[in-house]
């Protein structure tokens, strides 16, 4: 995490031509990996089919591997990293349930809480592209999907600015 250097309870992974890491000095998207210097490997065709039928034009640059265990949560926050801020982000969540939290512009505004199952789609667009969302719990044993248990949660984002038409 930025400034303390603690780690995140969420375990990430990216795909795509951009990648978000985090360290000490903030969050950012790049091409490589920041431990071995090595390219992302490519996002899916599936997943970006599912992107195309979904949000359409322009392509996503980066797919978030996020992986959940023993515990894990994310807290409260908005995807802000992007440059594209007002194309949608796709995120689609597979093995345990987990407990989705989503508010409004406001970080002390108002929530809701929704609980995601494995194979459900989250699509923030429109104004609720910058809400503030996050992860509460994960309901541990409530899949098999992945080994070992847990959630993994893929999201897809376009983070430069589509070139205009
Ligand atoms: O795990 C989730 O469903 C949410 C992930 C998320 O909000 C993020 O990676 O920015
Ligand atoms: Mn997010």
């Amino acid at each position: 995490m930025p400034r303390t250097g603690r780690p995140f309870s969420v375990r990430m992974a990216n795909l795509g031509p951009l990648g978000w890491v985090s360290d000490r000095r903030g969050y950012r998207y790049q091409p490589t990996h920041p431990v071995t210097g090595r390219p992302w490997p490519p996002i899916p065709d599936r997943l970006l089919a599912l992107w195309r039928e979904l949000v359409g034009t322009p392509e996503p640059e980066c797919c978030l591997v996020n992986s959940y265990r023993d515990g894990a949560k994310m807290g409260l926050h908005r995807d802000e990293d992007e440059e594209a801020q007002e194309v949608p982000v796709l995120s689609v969540s597979l093995g345990d349930a987990a407990i989705f939290r989503v508010g409004g512009l406001a970080r002390r505004g108002p929530t809701v809480s929704l609980r995601l199952e494995s194979g459900d789609l989250v699509l923030l667009a429109g104004a609720s592209r910058r809400a503030y969302h996050g992860i509460d719990r994960i309901l541990a044993g409530t899949s098999d999907l992945v080994p070992g248990g847990g959630r993994i949660n893929l999201t897809l984002r376009r983070v430069s600015r589509p070139a205009r038409a």
